[in-house]
């Protein structure tokens, strides 16, 4: 795995927070100790580690967790987001389809261009990518064989000329052809120098103007650990770096420091190398970096809490089309009644129909707070199956239900009506019928009634 102890130092932080009784300020500020340790060990830069930690004290001492959500996991939850950030800002290369992208490769002597080149290439080869590499390294004896070799090791095909002495000329000719042969991504492998020469900045500004690269992409060596901060940060001033692949990040204890400080320089880093081998390349998601370097067993339920937070922000259109075309689960249910608390796509789909939006004032598309928390409850203490499939639910599992939720089998059977009537509703919309009366007007009886709540009930 990469960065194997920086992982195993982070992880070991928040186990101890995990097993702590009491998550008070001793607990954040040892936790706060041991991430600092983690992360000098792992030769990350002592002021960015200082203000990473500032940050998650803070954060940690004086954040509320959200409804439904232990301190413990938000204290996790503030640690992971803080240093996914950190580790910088995710970006992909992404090809267009239809037209080639042409990525020329740049960085210093031995940092990883030519291995990387061939990673590139096998990754989107393996992704049903037409791929080609150029070899502008006219510099070192044996450039073209070793590329030549790469490519037939993963069926890419290779341009090259032993005999040309221009690797501008060579690299504009090799582009060319590739497009002639209608390739989706192009990657052109340069030559380093042992130093940032200024004949290296100068070479690869005359490639650039050759071939108009989409994206210049740096590749840094990780072992460097902080040092890499200074390679990138002069090649970014230099020229437009599009993107930075780190390779070596596969046993180096350095790792950690090479990737915040080349993401502090602002240029996103787009992959990573982790081994010599070619399939030895990862896209750079720095959530998920982040994700898998905390160990992903404790992370996994976090994670999935925090995805469904995001979900239930914003429900997407794309569900919003699933649920028309008749998949109505429990889980969509929720997702619904908070969009339509929030004004959702329901409430947008149906301002499509024409005088059917004007008529539904907003005030009572929204459910009551209490209500959702009390629905969520209970649906946390169904299983899966009974989510996706409510039909399953029969009174003795309403009952365990009731039970386990601290709430009522009343309120189980209330949910269970909502699911009911939305699906009807839905039913109803979906076939283009204005549902004034039947079900939806019922509806939203219910909801105007849950609003007024029993306290404010009048007469
Ligand atoms: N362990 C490990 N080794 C790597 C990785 N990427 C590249 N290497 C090794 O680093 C050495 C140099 O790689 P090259 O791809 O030849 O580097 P280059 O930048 O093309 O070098 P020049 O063409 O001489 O400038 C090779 O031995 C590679 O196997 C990686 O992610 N992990
Ligand atoms: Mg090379």
């Amino acid at each position: 795995m990469v960065l194997d102890k920086l992982g195993k130092a982070l992880h070991g932080a928040l186990q101890k927070l995990t097993r702590a009784t009491h998550v008070d300020e001793r607990a954040i500020k040892e936790l706060v100790r041991d991430i600092q340790r983690a992360l000098l060990q792992a030769d990350v830069n002592v002021q960015l580690v200082l203000e990473l930690t500032k940050r998650i004290e803070k954060r940690a001492l004086e954040e509320k967790p959200p409804p439904g959500m232990a301190r413990k996991e938000h204290v996790i939850k503030i640690v992971y987001e803080e240093l996914s950030a950190l580790m910088g800002r995710p970006a992909q290369l992404q090809l267009k389809p239809g037209r080639p992208t042409v990525v020329l490769m740049v960085g210093l002597q031995g940092s990883g261009k030519t291995t990387s080149a061939a990673k590139l290439a096998l990754h989107f080869k393996k992704r049903g990518f037409r791929v080609g590499m150029v070899c502008a390294d006219t510099f070192r004896p044996g450039a073209l064989q070793q590329l030549r070799q790469l490519g037939e090791q993963i069926g890419v095909p290779v341009y090259g000329d032993e005999a040309a002495n221009s690797s501008v000329e060579l690299a504009r000719r090799g582009v060319e052809h590739f497009k002639r042969e209608r390739m989706d991504l192009i990657l052109v492998d340069s030559a380093g120098r042992h130093r940032r020469e200024e004949e290296l900045m100068e070479e690869m500004k005359q490639l650039a103007e050759a071939i108009g690269p989409d994206e210049v992409m740096l590749v840094v060596d990780g072992t460097l650990g902080q040092q890499a901060r200074d390679q990138a940060a002069a090649f970014h001033a230099a020229t437009s770096i599009g993107s930075i692949l780190v390779t070596k990040l596969d046993g180096t204890a350095k790792g950690g420091g090479a990737l915040s400080a080349v993401a502090a320089t602002g240029a996103p880093i787009k992959f990573i190398g982790v081994g010599e081998h070619l399939d030895e390349l990862e896209p750079f998601v720095p959530e998920r970096f982040v994700a898998r370097l905390l160990g992903m067993g404790d992370l996994e339920t976090l994670l999935r809490r925090i995805e469904e937070a995001a979900r239930e922000k914003e429900v997407k259109p794309v569900e919003a089309k699933a649920i028309l075309a008749g998949k109505l689960t429990l889980r969509d249910v929720y997702d619904q009644l908070e969009a339509l608390s929030k004004m959702g796509p329901l409430k947008r789909l149906m301002e499509m129909i024409p005088g059917f939006g004007m008529a539904v004032p907003d005030e009572q598309l929204r459910v009551g707070e209490e209500k959702l928390k009390r629905f969520k409850v209970i649906m946390q203490s169904m299983t899966p199956e009974e989510l996706e499939n409510p039909k399953l639910l029969n009174s003795s599992r309403i009952r365990r239900i009731a039970l386990g939720s601290g709430t009522s089998e009343a309120d189980v059977k209330e949910l269970l009506r909502y699911y009911e009537l939305m699906r009807k509703l839905i039913k109803t919309v979906a076939k283009g019928r204005i549902p004034r009366v039947g079900p939806w007007g019922k509806l939203l009886r219910e909801m105007a009634k849950d609003r007024a709540g029993p306290s404010h009930r009048e007469g």
